[in-house]
């Protein structure tokens, strides 16, 4: 077997986004492409010669040719060691477990996330480095720039290594090893959560419904619900992982899980709902009757999570993405720990973990996590509400009702407009930009305007500034509207708009969403002009 070296051109669209390349299938498949990424990568890592590196991905169309290449790629590449998932299979969250658990210097992680599969859907690649978090901008930055330069790549002429057997085998001079891709990340979950606990509270006939949206999580929630807790089988729904999701978006919001929605607000619903993405690192939890807003989840985890073993001895500090609501930050200020706000992303809360400043935190986007590992983590979230639930032994829905009653709620909704054209939805950003030093004091229907910016964040850490992460817009009436454009879409672009406003009075906490939300919405559309610059009247998707 040989090492050679293959001649290539640059493709110019390999920089990666708000969360590694993602692509159209045809667009990965194109030749070279992959391969011209991946020696990007390898490229700049620093260290790669005789260390351990992580491959694993979601399972969706195309995961296994690329984890083959990625094999071959590696071991001409001279790593020592790879750690694959058997099949090619990592959930996000495992994948970074196991980089952490095995000091591999990075890990390759496969996946699209809640993006559609098949071979007309999504595909990504994305890197995480030895914390076992999402490589931040300088690397990818460094990654994009040899990508647009490359001219050959390099790939062992070795046969396809078998997937389906785990153990050990060779690829020229490296190590491959099929793990089990689900153990060593049950392992951690029995440090973090008390299984006894939540194990007790499915004896004494709690039910519950986990969708895994045919997508990665299904293993993993089978493996730890219902063979380790108890759950009766058939907790778990759509639990084998299918290369296209079952031709479904694996987005567990109330749009796409809208199954799981039917259930929780019927009359047969059971005690709790949960569902999880197409790579495993995103949560929906929905109480009887209630969908939970991944902010009030974040919230209400930051308020009970010593109640877990894993942080009984408290929180440090805790963080959010800026589009987030601020409903943590009530908490954090009860609790008398700190609360920051970053840009949009994970790996921007990979600082503040390493740094010891915080130790949970969350996104809008159905993410929530903690330190024990450097990605959201799907299913760790709902095994930290399972294990609230025990404890408290109150319903789901209770627990929300009286975070409100405590701390208010803030009432929240997100507003997507899918596969705009490019320019008009640059346009649009460029002119609400402008617009920002004339906004303040002026009136839209019932709000006015009292501050707006466009968010720029410092971190705290290594103090690395980045700026234009999304436009904000503060109302006096205590309402906010965030706009920004997806780093993720893989077609056109997609605008979000962010609305949220807070209600103190626990009598109105009760009324509609669309009720509460319907003057910021009307301000939101007038002030960024959305029907004007898109040509569209109502957005793609309302979460
Ligand atoms: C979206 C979400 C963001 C999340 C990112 C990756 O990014 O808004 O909160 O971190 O997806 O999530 P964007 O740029 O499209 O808004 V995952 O589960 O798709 O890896
Ligand atoms: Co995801």
């Amino acid at each position: 077997m040989a090492i050679t070296r293959v001649p290539t051109t640059p493709f110019s669209d390999q920089r990666p986004g708000t969360s590694g390349l993602r692509k159209k299938v045809p667009v990965f498949r194109q030749p070279h492409y992959v391969e011209n990424f991946i020696q990007s990568i390898f490229g700049t890592v620093e260290g790669s010669r005789g260390a351990t590196l992580v491959i694993g991905g979601d399972g969706r169309f195309f995961n296994e040719t690329v984890v083959q290449t990625a094999l071959k790629m590696a071991a001409a590449n001279g790593f020592g060691r790879v750690l694959v998932g058997q099949r090619g299979l990592l959930s996000t969250p495992a994948a970074s477990c196991v980089i952490r658990k095995h000091k591999a210097i990075g890990g390759l992680v496969l996946s699209a996330s809640h993006n559609p599969g098949g071979p007309e859907g999504d595909f990504g690649i994305k890197f995480n480095m030895s914390h076992g978090g999402p490589a931040p901008e300088s690397f990818t930055e460094a990654v994009f720039k040899r990508a647009s330069a490359i001219t050959e790549y390099k790939i062992d002429d070795a046969p396809d290594i078998d997937l389906d057997r785990i153990g050990e085998i060779r690829i020229g001079d490296m190590t491959v090893e099929v793990i089990d891709p689900v153990a060593d990340y049950v392992e951690l979950m029995e440090k973090l959560i008390d299984f006894e606990k939540v194990a007790d509270l499915f004896r004494s006939g709690f039910r519950m419904r986990f969708d895994a949206l045919s997508a990665i999580t299904g293993p993993y929630a089978k493996a730890i619900l219902e063979d380790r807790l108890g759950a009766p089988a058939g907790t778990v729904v759509n639990g084998e992982p299918k290369p296209d999701f079952g031709g479904h978006h694996p987005d567990p919001n109330p749009v796409h899980a809208h199954d799981l929605m039917e259930l929780m607000y019927g009359p047969d619903a059971p005690d709790f709902g949960a569902a999880s993405d197409g790579d495993g690192d995103r949560n929906m939890i929905v109480a009887p009757g209630l969908f939970v807003t991944p902010s009030d989840s974040l919230a209400i985890l930051t308020s009970y999570a010593h109640l877990a073993p894993g942080y009984a001895e408290g929180l440090a500090g805790v963080a959010r993405s800026m589009p987030t609501s601020r409903a943590a930050d009530r908490v954090a200020a009860k609790l008398g720990i700190k609360a920051y706000e970053t840009p949009t992303g994970w790996k921007f809360f990979a600082n503040l973990l390493d740094a010891g400043l915080i130790t949970l935190c969350g996104e809008e986007s159905a993410g929530t996590g903690s330190n024990h590992i450097r990605e959201k983590d799907g299913l760790w979230a709902v095994l930290l509400w399972l294990n609230i639930l025990a404890v408290l032994k109150k319903p789901a829905d209770r627990i929300v009702r009286d975070h409100w009653a405590g701390f208010g709620r803030d009432f929240y909704t997100r507003h997507d407009y899918e596969e705009l054209e490019t320019e008009a939805a640059n346009n649009l950003m460029a002119s609400l930009r402008a617009k920002l030093g004339s906004l303040p004091g002026q009136r839209f229907g019932a709000l006015t305007v009292e501050a707006c910016d466009d968010f720029s964040y410092t971190d705290p850490v290594d103090h690395s500034v980045t700026p234009k992460q999304g436009i904000r817009i503060l109302f006096k009436e205590d309402a906010r509207a965030v706009f920004r454009l997806s780093g993720t879409g893989t077609s056109g672009a997609t605008l979000r708009v962010y609305l949220e406003r807070f209600e103190p009075d626990p009598t109105r906490h009760d009324l509609p969403v669309a009720e509460v939300l319907a003057p910021v919405i009307d301000a939101a559309n007038a002030i960024a002009e959305i029907a004007a610059f898109t040509g569209r009247d109502e957005p793609s998707v309302v979460t």
